[in-house]
């Protein structure tokens, strides 16, 4: 049984919470083992149609466990537990995930929420790229996505001084889609997580799929693999009823057909 990581399943959505509290839920081979588990799983779970990651008031993640990982690591070692090589794994599950944060989100942990389809924040999150103050960079993600979210001399500026961006400033940069108050975030944030559950499930895969690729592909191929996407949608019985409701003037409901 799991418990560095705790999943809720709430139809049509799940929750999957990072449960290291005492160390800030440092990440760590377990975690990150039981973490690609629970997503897998929920991935493959028919009524689960968007998934809450998320951490604790204090931190959603304060990066990799420096204690555990770090202190005697070598090349050879960290090639061999190659962690981030579980990265690829989360990047790849389909269903949508809202990375909800409160606290720091800190090195992996801002890493990790990067590689979530939507991030919102409580007004006490913390993001940063600390690696520096340890002698190193970032080393899973870090200098790739958070550049592309924020452009080179923003990126540049927090990962040279490893200064942590609040709430507010990581909105104002476009790391974070929403800002809620300490008192409701998680609620905040699973309610985001239910509208989005309720659209139509395919063109959900789809166009995140989508936006992913205007990360990782040229112009062309991107709008190549959207034109491709949109016909293929075409097919889809959600397609009908989507189009139906709107005519006949009545909410739709989605199948993922
Ligand atoms: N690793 C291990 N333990 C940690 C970590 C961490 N990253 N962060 C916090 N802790 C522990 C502390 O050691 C402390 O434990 P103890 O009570 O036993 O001393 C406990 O959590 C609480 O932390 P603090 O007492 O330090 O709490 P503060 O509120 O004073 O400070 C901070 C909070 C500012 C977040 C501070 O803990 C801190 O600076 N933490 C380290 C942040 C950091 O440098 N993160 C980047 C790590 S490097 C990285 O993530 C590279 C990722 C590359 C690949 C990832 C693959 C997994």
């Amino acid at each position: 049984m799991p418990n560095t990581v705790l999943v809720t399943r709430e139809p049509p959505i799940a929750v999957v919470q990072l449960n290291r509290p005492d160390v800030l839920n440092a990440l760590n081979e377990e975690v990150l083992g039981e973490l690609v588990t629970a997503l897998g799983t929920l991935d493959d779970d028919g009524e689960i149609r968007c998934i809450v990651l998320t951490g604790n008031e204090r931190a959603f993640a304060a990066g990799a466990d420096i204690k555990q990982n770090f202190v005697t690591a070598t090349p050879v070692t960290m090639l061999a537990q190659d962690l981030t090589a579980r990265w690829e794994a989360i990047r790849r599950v389909k269903t949508p995930i809202v990375a909800a944060v409160s606290g720091f989100a800190l090195g992996g942990g801002c890493e990790l929420a990067m590689t979530c389809d939507i991030i919102v924040a409580s007004e006490t999150a913390k993001f940063g790229q600390p690696e520096i103050n340890l002698g190193i960079i970032p080393g899973a993600g870090g200098t790739q996505r958070l550049t592309r979210a924020v452009g080179k001399w923003v990126a540049n500026e927090m990962i040279l001084t490893g200064r942590f961006v609040g709430a507010q400033e990581a909105k104002s940069i476009g790391l974070v889609a929403q800002v809620y108050p300490a008192a409701s975030w998680l609620q905040d944030a699973k309610t985001l997580a239910r509208t989005i559950a309720e659209k139509a499930p395919v063109a959900a895969r789809l166009a995140t799929e989508a936006v992913d690729l205007a990360w990782n592909s040229t112009l062309d191929a991107g709008l190549e693999f959207e034109r491709k996407a949109f016909y293929l949608l075409f097919a889809t019985e959600d397609k009908k009823e989507g189009v139906d409701a709107f005519v006949n003037k009545r909410k739709p409901t989605f199948k993922g057909k």
